[in-house]
């Protein structure tokens, strides 16, 4: 994989700035050893010994992880604050106060036992950005604000905030931290009270970007060093209760059971069969499962489980759940049990991404001399509800075997370095676009 020296990387930028700010200092620029060395420290937060990380949001590892990020913020001279939704903001103004910011950033919370880098390369190098910024005497003409979104593995928790979509009832959920999530959003700093005023409408933001990994394959396999988001998947979650009886596994004969774990086990296989009966890249998951009451010699009365449908198309993840609950009925009156979903308020609807917004990601990887390809994310990442009120473009870099959520989540320094590269090219690109959505 073609990787762009730093000091290649270092004289693009600098034409780019010099040719519209000014002469600047070379070794200043995107600096791949520090990215690096604070993607290690940014992982020691909630560090697992099997490798990896479980910094889940709201946990005491992540409200260290956010601290150490706020600091980071702080020395790229960053006017760093904590909205009501928990989200941190590091802003640093432009020379024409009438515009409207440009904001880029990601989330630093992880899935439990996962990796690094999902959530964190976008952050480290959003930080990277400014500081290069600072460290170059380059003012752009628009405001700038570095954003951390909070509980981003929770469901979007901080960005459908700032959209004004977080709704009372999200606020009760579970998060992984065992907090509710508007406690977990006093735990971090938030403020219940104030979340109207985290609301950002449209034309508040004059674009957003997020660099992330692309937690697949794609971009490995054809070696090529940049992917340019096409459009972000909509995602549904439900919890799934299975009613049967439960009865003694030694005298309730095979033909008289009402076992809700023999229904759980035909109903995985249905979603997996429906999920991969139509055309497309639609992805099913059965994610969760526990049988109650969890003994050898009884017969499961009860199965907790949970079903996620991703896709592109809202219309397809509705119709593929309807064939899943007309499947369900037929396994129900089979085994004598009872299917009850109950769909999360975590959900999140399927975005496509501005093209202006990433004709600018791919001149910025051009410039650069770094191969590009556009594509879909199978993930769900903020930059989806940021799409709803501002012009968004997502950056992604390359996944090491396409792992992700995962401990051996692993994305290279040199990748790292071209996706903060481009993200910089890109906003200065942005920044600099007289006819663009922010002027
Ligand atoms: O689940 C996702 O797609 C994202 O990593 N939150
Ligand atoms: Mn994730
Ligand atoms: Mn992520």
């Amino acid at each position: 994989m073609p990787v762009v020296q730093p000091l290649a990387i270092a004289l693009l930028i600098i034409a780019n700035l010099a040719g519209s700010i000014g002469a600047q200092d070379v070794e200043k620029l995107v600096n791949r050893e520090r990215i690096e060395a604070r993607i290690m420290q940014l992982a020691e937060f909630g560090k697992n010994p099997q490798g990896g990380v479980s910094r889940v949001a709201f946990s005491e590892a992540d409200i260290a992880g956010r601290a150490y990020l706020a600091d980071l913020m702080r020395e790229a001279q960053l006017e760093v604050s904590t909205d009501a939704a928990g989200n941190i903001i590091g802003r640093r103004e432009g020379s024409d106060p009438s515009l409207a910011p440009i904001m880029f950033g990601s989330h630093a919370d992880s899935v439990p036992e996962g990796g690094n880098y999902d959530g964190p390369v976008g952050v480290i190098a959003a930080i990277e950005c400014a500081q290069v910024l600072v460290e170059q005497e380059v003012q752009t003409r628009h405001p700038l604000e570095v954003i951390i979104f909070s509980d981003e593995e929770g469901g979007l928790v901080g960005s459908r905030a700032l959209i004004g979509h977080l709704s009372p009832g999200a606020l009760k959920e579970n998060s992984h931290s065992g907090l509710a999530i508007g406690e977990g959003i006093k735990a971090i700093g938030g403020d219940l009270d104030g979340l109207d005023q985290v609301v950002r409408k449209q034309g508040a933001l004059t674009a957003f970007l997020e660099l992330h990994i692309e937690q697949g394959a794609v971009l490995e396999e054809t070696g090529v060093d940049i992917g340019v988001v096409e459009g972000i998947v909509g995602i549904k979650w439900w919890d799934l209760r299975i009613t049967g009886k439960p009865n003694h596994a030694g005298t309730t004969p095979m033909d008289r059971r009402q076992n809700a774990l023999l229904a759980a086990a035909r109903y995985v296989l249905a979603v997996d069969q429906i999920i991969r009966s139509e055309p497309g890249t639609q992805v099913g998951t059965v994610g969760k499962i526990s049988a109650e009451p969890g003994a050898h010699n009884v017969i499961p009365g009860v199965v907790m489980t949970s079903l996620e449908i991703r896709d592109l198309s809202a219309e397809k993840i509705d119709r593929l759940f309807t064939r899943i609950q007309q499947a369900v009925k037929d396994i129900a009156a089979e085994t004598g049990t009872t299917f009850h979903f109950d769909l999360l308020d975590v959900t999140a609807v399927p975005a496509m991404m501005n093209d202006r917004i990433r004709s600018h990601i791919l001149a910025a990887a051009d410039t650069l001399g770094l191969s590009t390809k556009s594509m879909p994310s199978g993930a769900g990442h903020d930059a989806q509800d940021l799409a709803r009120i501002a012009p968004t473009g997502m950056i992604f870099v390359p996944s090491r075997g396409g792992i992700s959520h995962s401990p051996d989540e692993f994305t290279s320094a040199e990748d790292m370095a071209n996706g903060a590269a481009v993200l910089l090219q890109a906003l200065l690109n942005i920044d600099r676009d007289a006819n663009g959505p922010g002027k």
